[in-house]
């Protein structure tokens, strides 16, 4: 066969095989949140709730699972493709998830309405409809979801498209994601969960992936880290100990533009950022720290230093891999262009009976406000404002169901002090459903509202105060 003629019959085959079987064969896959007794430390076991899965169909690699994690399996998909995840509740409450950063029908997106008791099994089913990106997936009753978030029920759902596969970034063993949450263990290795209603739940160990002190073996390759904080209240200002920059190429809605370099990161609860890690001429057996450097002004036990995990180089490989100057196509939303441009729909962080509330009241199960209601398809500007003063602390705020962008951040004189610790570790460009607050600071956001009807939830992701009641309603006309 020519050289020619081998290239046609490999393209044809690859071409079939990647979109008709691998690519858009509908997903099915069961889920089950249950509880489980897994080896975290030396000793005595610890007792975890934990997302157990399987597939059926869509290709090989639809579920994928973490090393020696309780965390849910990695649920990997074709923006396009069709899924069904039936979900089995064998916890001792009621439970409801939500599909983190995805745009989905109001029935499916874990509103806490739509939570359902021990025993019984809530079938999802949805297009995925979002650009390639790193998602994940969580509980979220009203009232429960630090305790189950907490105790374990977190994954990862990661969407891969066209334009991003043909970017060849790093893949298999050298895309690593990293779920970063911190732990408090008993002297019987039991998890504690003793949150302050104020300021959340810290705890006294880092964990990646569910483990302490993570250890992850790297070649001295690029990798393309996922890092996702999963904390429930834990902000990270997170940066390598030799001092390598981050390139960060991706954040909550997928790929940026252009990579993006800072000297650091800041990651808070619900957030992701996608990092090119470059370990190529570190020698065998050396370590890179990755660390969270201190800050100040976010909070009680907020901005401690301290380290999140290690990569070991334990093998040296051959890398030519160049880090793409273009990585995705992301119009620009303009403010003349929202529908309430003049007049931005405005929600403060205030307090209320000795907790956060957020638009003015804490959340109720079906009420709307009429700041609250937005028609379909619209771009509006929303303001998120956290004034500056007593027990005013950062916030991590999260719309349910669509990305946004980022118009502007505007912080208040007597808080830039603070703020100047954590302003160069914004990942604000592209895409984002979450965003961190510091107190003092505004946030204009632009967001196009998405085609899907219905109740959406807009919250603190700081899961103490989402289950305190900093949590509202927003409700989409057609
Ligand atoms: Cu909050």
């Amino acid at each position: 066969m020519t050289l020619r003629k081998t290239l046609i019959v490999w393209l044809i085959l690859t071409a079939a095989h990647l979109s008709a079987q691998d690519r858009l064969r509908p997903i099915t896959v069961n889920l089950i949140a249950e509880p489980r007794t897994v080896q975290i430390l030396p000793g005595d076991s610890t007792s975890v709730w934990s997302y157990t899965g399987s597939s059926e169909g869509g290709g090989r690699q639809s579920l994928g699972f973490l090393p020696n994690s309780h965390l849910g399996p990695t649920i990997s998909a074709m923006q396009g493709q069709q899924i069904k995840i039936k979900l089995t509740n064998q916890l001792d409450q009621p439970t409801v998830t939500h599909w983190h950063g995805l745009d989905v029908p109001a029935d499916m997106d874990g509103h806490p309405a739509y939570a359902f008791p021990t025993g019984e099994s809530y079938s999802y089913s949805f297009t995925i409809s979002n650009r390639a990106g790193t998602y994940w997936y969580h509980p979220h009753p009203d009232m429960a979801t630090a305790d189950q978030v907490q105790m374990g029920l977190a994954g990862f759902f990661i969407v891969h498209d066209r334009n991003e596969l043909a970017l060849n970034l790093p893949s298999g063993a050298a895309d690593l994601p990293l779920c970063i949450q911190d732990r408090t263990f008993d002297s019987a290795n039991q998890f504690v969960f003793n949150p302050s209603m104020m300021h959340g739940f810290f705890g006294s160990l880092v964990c990646v992936n569910g483990q302490p002190n993570y250890v992850q073996n790297v070649g001295s390759r690029v990798h393309r880290l996922r890092l996702l904080n999963g904390s429930t209240s834990r902000i990270y200002k997170l940066a390598f100990s030799d001092g390598t920059p981050m390139v960060i190429i991706g954040n909550d809605g997928g790929l940026l533009a252009t990579p993006n370099t800072k000297p650091y990161l800041m990651l808070s609860p619900g957030e992701r950022a996608e990092v090119w890690a470059d370990f190529r001429g570190k020698p065998l057996n050396s370590e890179i720290i990755l660390q969270s450097l201190s800050f100040s002004g976010a909070g009680m036990n907020q901005g401690a230093a301290l380290d999140v995990m290690t990569f070991k180089i334990v093998q040296q490989v051959t890398d030519n891999r160049s880090l793409p100057a273009n990585l995705s196509s992301i119009p620009a939303y303009n403010l003349w262009e929202a529908v309430n441009a003049s007049n931005p729909k405005s929600y403060p962080i205030t307090q209320a009976n000795g907790h956060y509330v957020i638009n003015g009241a804490s959340f109720s199960m079906e009420y709307v406000a009429n700041n609250e209601v937005a028609r379909c398809g619209t771009l509006e500007v929303i303001s998120v404002s956290n004034p500056q003063g007593m027990m005013h602390i950062a916030h991590p705020i999260h719309f349910h169901g669509r990305q946004f962008q980022i118009l502007d951040r505007t912080v208040v004189p007597s808080s830039v002090a603070n703020w100047n610790t954590v302003k160069d570790g914004y990942n604000d460009s592209g895409w984002k459903d979450t965003f961190m607050l510091m107190p003092g600071e505004t946030v204009r956001i632009l967001v196009r509202h998405g085609k899907n009807p219905g109740l959406f939830n807009y919250h603190c992701h700081n899961l103490v105060h989402e289950d305190m009641g900093m949590m509202r309603n927003f409700r989409l006309n057609p």
